[in-house]
């Protein structure tokens, strides 16, 4: 109770898995210096938030489903603004529990803001969700064709961690339609390292209670233990192709203005990753949140949401 008391006041509690014995190996990889944030016992805090329990303004909502490359892909739309925007969330992760402070709050007289589920998450059921090794080239297609689909001719990109890995590859492969790219928790390689935090998260039932609930509240207990399984193999096959690469070959690609924002308090996702990405995307800028975790958009939202107002509604620098 005392967890949804926190999330009422929009404030996510802080870690929520302990997993103590994990040791990295050093895997001789780009990751291999940042070890030392595993010593502890705090892990993974990964909160996401229950739609219920928040209150924001809320002006012209909608939702609904979109038949796009054969599937019945949900989305939520907010705002009235020239510059759409679509909101890519996490493995897993859907609309409602990943981007309600975005959603809700990002300036509706700017933007137009559209949340979706990709295919297998949330409401975007059926189909199953599997995790093929193009899973992400298949969920930046989906993403891409969803918002050509509702009409849009242009529209910026805000991914987060493997949403942010799918809005990397939708514009490398979709320069003309992407107007800019904000991405947090992304990762464009897998290292030996990443692996190791992937399989101490594998099981579920190690999770605490309270970050396991709005996972579980969307796919039952059972499913999410199995898709999340599912996922952490899916993901592992990355680290088998040459140098752990999901998308490296694709950032020399991406010619749109592209901010990288990363916590670095971050449990999960090492820095080396958007430093790397930082250095491998033309004209790209990073913002470092200090006490930033994971879950920065939904800890901190109204400096990440101003952050990404001001970054959105910028003129572009010349490149
Ligand atoms: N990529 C995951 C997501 O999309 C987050 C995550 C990163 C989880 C690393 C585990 O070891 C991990 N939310």
């Amino acid at each position: 109770m005392t967890l949804n008391a926190k999330r009422v006041r929009g404030r996510p509690a802080g870690t929520l898995f302990d997993l103590g014995s994990i040791r990295p190996r050093n895997g001789g990889r780009p990751g291999a210096r940042m070890t030392t944030f595993l010593r502890g016992k705090r892990l993974f805090s990964l909160r996401r938030t229950s739609a219920a329990m928040q209150s924001y303004r809320c002006s012209s909502q909608t939702s609904g489903k979109q038949r796009v490359n054969g599937v019945d892909l949900y989305y939520e739309r907010n705002g009235a603004g020239e510059h759409a925007v679509l909101l890519l969330p996490g493995a897993l992760g859907n609309t409602k529990t990943d981007f309600q402070p975005q959603l809700k709050a990002l300036n509706a007289d700017l933007f137009t803001v559209v949340g979706w589920d990709p295919r297998g998450y949330g409401q975007s059921r059926p189909p199953h969700r599997d995790f093929p090794l193009d899973f992400f080239e298949r969920d930046a297609r989906d993403a891409v064709d969803l918002m050509r689909t509702l009409g849009f001719v242009k529209f910026s990109l805000l991914g987060w961690s493997d949403g942010g890995i799918t809005a990397l590859i939708a514009a490398a492969r979709n320069p003309e339609f992407i107007d800019k790219m904000v991405v947090w928790g992304a990762n464009a390689f897998v290292s030996p390292q990443d692996l190791d935090i992937y399989n101490a998260v594998r099981d579920v039932s190690k999770w605490s209670a309270g970050m396991r609930a709005p996972m579980e509240a969307v796919y039952g207990a059972r499913l999410f233990a199995q898709t999340w399984e599912a996922w952490v193999d899916g993901i592992a096959q990355f680290v088998h192709r040459p140098e752990g690469n999901i998308c490296i070959d694709l950032l020399p690609l991406i010619r749109c203005p592209t901010l990288i924002i990363h916590g670095e308090k971050d449990p999960v996702v090492p820095s080396c990753h958007p430093h790397f990405l930082h250095k491998h995307i033309a004209g790209s800028r990073l913002h470092l949140m200090p006490e930033g975790k994971h879950n920065l958009h939904l800890r901190f939202p109204e400096e990440f949401n101003r952050v990404v107002e001001d970054f959105l509604g910028a003129e572009p620098k010349e490149r």
